[in-house]
This record gives C-alpha cells, sequence and structure tokens, in this order.
C-alpha cells in the first residue's frame, strides 16, 4: 500500500490507513471488492483462486472459427466490422454458413507453435474461442455434430492439442465460450435473419432455458471435463439473458472446477473480475481486478484485408499503462483457416517478448502506480517502484520524478544486468535522474527506484494530472 501524504491530509489519511490495517488484520480488507468476495468465498480462498492470473497480467485472446474462411469477404464483398461477425453482418443463412464447415482444414495448426509464440511474448495465459457467436464449436462436443471434428475434413481436435501443448510449455489454457449468442440456434440470441421470432422476442426465458439444456450447459460441461485444469472461462454479451440463467453458467464451472475463474461477462456482475469494454483502457487506475481484451488490429477474427496493425511502441506502452492502471492485457491474434497466426503478428509478438525478457520484473506481479498524475507510466512491487520511460531523450537528459517525498535507496536500470546505481539527486519536490545519452532501450526504458519500506508520495490535490503535462502520451 502507498501513503500519499498530501499537505494538510496527513491526519486523514494516517486515521485512513490505521483503520485499512485494522480491517486487513481482522482477516480481510473492506474494499467493495472484498465485499463482494465474502458473500460466496473467503477472501483468501478468492486470492488464492485468484494469484496466478494476478501475477500473469499478460495473456494471449485467440479468435479462430469458421470465419476465418471467408476472411472478412463474403460473395467477393468486402464486408464491414469485425471478421468473426461476418455470419451475422452479412445475414448469411445457416445452410450457406455450415457449408464453410466443409472448407475448414488448418493443416498447419501447430498447437506447440501457437502457445511457443504466446510464451515468447511473455505471455501467461491463452484464451481460445471455443465457440463464438457463429455457435460452431472448435472442439470435439457430443452435444452436437456441429463441431470441427465431426464436421470438418481437419477432424482433429485442437483444444485437447492446446490443452496438452500449454501443459508442456507451463501457460494456462482458458476458454472462451458464447454462452448467449448463437446464430445457429433459433432459441438463443441473435439470429433474426434465419429466426425472424429473435427479432421481436421479448421474454429472455422463451426458448432459451431449452437451448441451454440441450447445448450451452452440455457444451461447458465438455470443455471442462475434457481438457484437465482450465484458467478461467471467458463468457461474452450476455444479452437479454435473466440474473437466474447467468447463475447457472457460474454454478456449472463451480461444480466442475471450482478454482476455475469466471469473467464479469457471464453477466450481473457475477464474475471473479472484470472484462473492460473492448480496446478500452481506463484513463486512471482502476482498484479491484480487471482485464482489458484488445485487438492487435481492428478485427479479432482474421480478415485478410485488414492490415492496421498497431505498432510494437504502441502495444508495449498499451501493455504498461494498464498494468500501472492495475489490469491484465489480453491481446488477440486472429489465426488464418490454415491454422497460422498471421505473420505481422508473430512479428509484434516478438518484439514485445524481447522487451519483457529484459524487463519482465516490472510487469508480472506488479501493482499499479501510486502517483495520480501519470506524469511517468509506473508499476510497483512492495519497495519498488518502476518508472517507465518512454519519451527519449529525457529533458536535458534527466529523468525527474516529482512529488516523491521518501528517499531513493537505490535506482537502476533494468536493461543494465550488472544493476549499477545511477545517481540520485534531490530537487526540491522532485527526485533527478541523470540518464544515458542515448535510450537503452529504444522502446521503453525502465529505472528502478528502491526504498527502505514503502515510499511516500507527496501529490498536491492541484497537480495536473497527465493529460495536461504529457499530452503526447496520449498519442498511443
Ligand atoms: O462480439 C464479441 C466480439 O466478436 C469479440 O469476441 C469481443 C472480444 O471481447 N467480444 C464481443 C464484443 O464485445
Amino acid at each position: 500500500m502507498f501513503v500519499n501524504d498530501n499537505a494538510g491530509t496527513n491526519g486523514i489519511v494516517r486515521l485512513i490507513v490505521l483503520l485499512l490495517l485494522a480491517a486487513i488484520t481482522a482477516g480481510c480488507a473492506q474494499t467493495p471488492q472484498h465485499a463482494k468476495c465474502e458473500q460466496r468465498e473467503s477472501c483468501s480462498d478468492k486470492d488464492r483462486r485468484m494469484a496466478w492470473w494476478r501475477e500473469a497480467k499478460f495473456g494471449m485472446f485467440i479468435h479462430w472459427g469458421l470465419y476465418a474462411v471467408p476472411q472478412g469477404r463474403w460473395k467477393g464483398e468486402p464486408i464491414p466490422g469485425i471478421g468473426e461477425w461476418i455470419m451475422y453482418r452479412a445475414e448469411i443463412p445457416i445452410p450457406e454458413y455450415e457449408q464453410l464447415a466443409k472448407q475448414f482444414n488448418p493443416v498447419k495448426f501447430n498447437a506447440d507453435e501457437w502457445v511457443r509464440i504466446a510464451k515468447d511474448a511473455g505471455m501467461k495465459y491463452i484464451t481460445i474461442t471455443s465457440k463464438h457467436h457463429d455457435g460452431f464449436a472448435m472442439f470435439h462436443s457430443k452435444a452436437t455434430p456441429y463441431n470441427i471434428v465431426d464436421a470438418t475434413p481437419f477432424g482433429r481436435d485442437p483444444m485437447k492439442e492446446l490443452a496438452e501443448a500449454c501443459r508442456r510449455h507451463g501457460l494456462r489454457l482458458c476458454f472462451y465460450y458464447s454462452h448467449a449468442q448463437d446464430w445457429h440456434e433459433p432459441d438463443a440470441v441473435g439470429n433474426h435473419w434465419d429466426f425472424p421470432k429473435e427479432k421481436g422476442r421479448k421474454d429472455p426465458k422463451e426458448g432459451f432455458d431449452d437451448y441451454m439444456d440441450r447445448k450451452a450447459l452440455p457444451q461447458v460441461r465438455e470443455i471442462l471435463t475434457q481438457y484437465g485444469p482450465i484458467g478461467l472461462i471467458w463468457y461474452d454479451t450476455p444479452f437479454r439473458i435473466t440474473k437466474q440463467q447467468s447463475e447457472r453458467f457460474v454454478e456449472i464451472v463451480r461444480e466442475l472446477q471450482p478454482d476455475c475463474l469466471i469473467n464479469s461477462r457471464v453477466g450481473f456482475d457475477l464474475g471473479d473480475y472484470g472484462s473492460e469494454g473492448d480496446n478500452r483502457i481506463p484513463d486512471a487506475v482502476r482498484p479491484g481486478d480487471w482485464e482489458t481484451p484488445a485487438t492487435i488490429n481492428d478485427t479479432w477474427g482474421f480478415k485478410a484485408y485488414d492490415r492496421n496493425w498497431k505498432s510494437v511502441d504502441d502495444l508495449t506502452f498499451k501493455l504498461v499503462d494498464i498494468v500501472s492502471k492495475g489490469g491484465n492485457y489480453l491481446l488477440n491474434v486472429g489465426p488464418t483457416a490454415e491454422g497460422v497466426i498471421p505473420k505481422a503478428s508473430v512479428d509484434r509478438l516478438r518484439a514485445i517478448g524481447k522487451w519483457m525478457r529484459v524487463n519482465g520484473e516490472s510487469i508480472y506481479g506488479c501493482g499499479p502506480t501510486p502517483f495520480r498524475t501519470l506524469i511517468h507510466r509506473c508499476t510497483t512491487k512492495p519497495g519498488k517502484i518502476y518508472v517507465h520511460v518512454f519519451e527519449y531523450p529525457v529533458v536535458d537528459k534527466k529523468l525527474v520524478i516529482r512529488y516523491l517525498k521518501s528517499d531513493v535507496k537505490k535506482a537502476y536500470l533494468l536493461a543494465d544486468p550488472w544493476r549499477r546505481s545511477l545517481d540520485v539527486i534531490r530537487e526540491g519536490d522532485a527526485v533527478v535522474i541523470p540518464m544515458p545519452d542515448t535510450a537503452p532501450d529504444p522502446v521503453d526504458t525502465v529505472v528502478v527506484l528502491e526504498f527502505d519500506g514503502q515510499p511516500v508520495i507527496d501529490e498536491p490535490a492541484s497537480a495536473p494530472t497527465a493529460s495536461a503535462v504529457a499530452p503526447e502520451l496520449k498519442r498511443h
């Protein structure tokens, strides 16, 4: 915990700190988040289940399905929007969309290669679409023959292969499952072109329970029983379902894999952690457990003509920005119908991995910045602040860290294998660190500040926020 020692508020702050400490020693900090977890399990149980995810910080999202076959075009026409929504956007009738299964033969799929790409990028978990809104199961399902083993010439179960590869390489495998939308089903949500009644369906219970009992819950049972321990189930778009229906999607996970996490998109605030909006990064530190799912270009599912790839600088900044605000980054790749992760994605992930191998200490298991002002993006561990320097050269070759009241015990670059001490000069309310002439890391140079105990920040309430101080950071 960081202490923000504002002039004139010392007494209040100390009182709050004391109260918090008292609450912690009483067994649990009374944050709203803890109050929530206490309702169904002890905070320590929740902390134990969340521990790997809080440590991981960086995961790979994979959107892979039949939509990779048309690659964003239908009958020669480019279909606007995200690739995996092609069936909806082009209102493709089910019998026509089903034909894609016969063409889906990802002979280049290699589970070890995918897992290695994630691992080399520094990612610690993989969340893959076991079934997206199109209703096609990318795993062997007995609930319906509309699945990759029974309906495609490929005939293999890639989830099984990925589960084994993840185990070999030490990553957690997690499953995305579209629980409410299923455009292949008359009783699920979404397909209004084949089933016009869906358009006017008012009562969310109408038919949906049948779909749940016949397909969705049996399939969730399958993904929780066929592939060993699963890190988390990532539900999505809980449109028009009732609280009771969401609860059933929670209960089945708790029953079959009690340690498995659930994201908030199961609905009704029932998950273990929050999924931010797609590609949304909060402006300030956000308490609690949350994750930003994000695209590496502008689509989730493969679209051959989407080449709007984010730069390595941008992706690295986003990773740091998210961690500095308390979140996890779930960065997506959209493999082709042949089973290949596009080279542009792999190149970017490799570059991030290179940065992570040097600077991963400033990401894994880190807490958010202690500063409200966000002049620099900072991440933290007990007794340490990692200052991320994206803007190089720093002014006059000096790194200036304002509002730091505590003395710095030692400062050094994470890029320096010898961890040689940098000079630290106190100038009024700032700590000034002379920096090397050229950036040790062209993307983000990380300076570690070590303290005796927890550093005290003295940030006046009137201190400007990041957008006023460093608008150029907004370019990302
Ligand atoms: O509709 C989906 C979309 O296709 C994609 O899966 C994203 C990922 O977060 N979730 C939904 C939209 O928020």
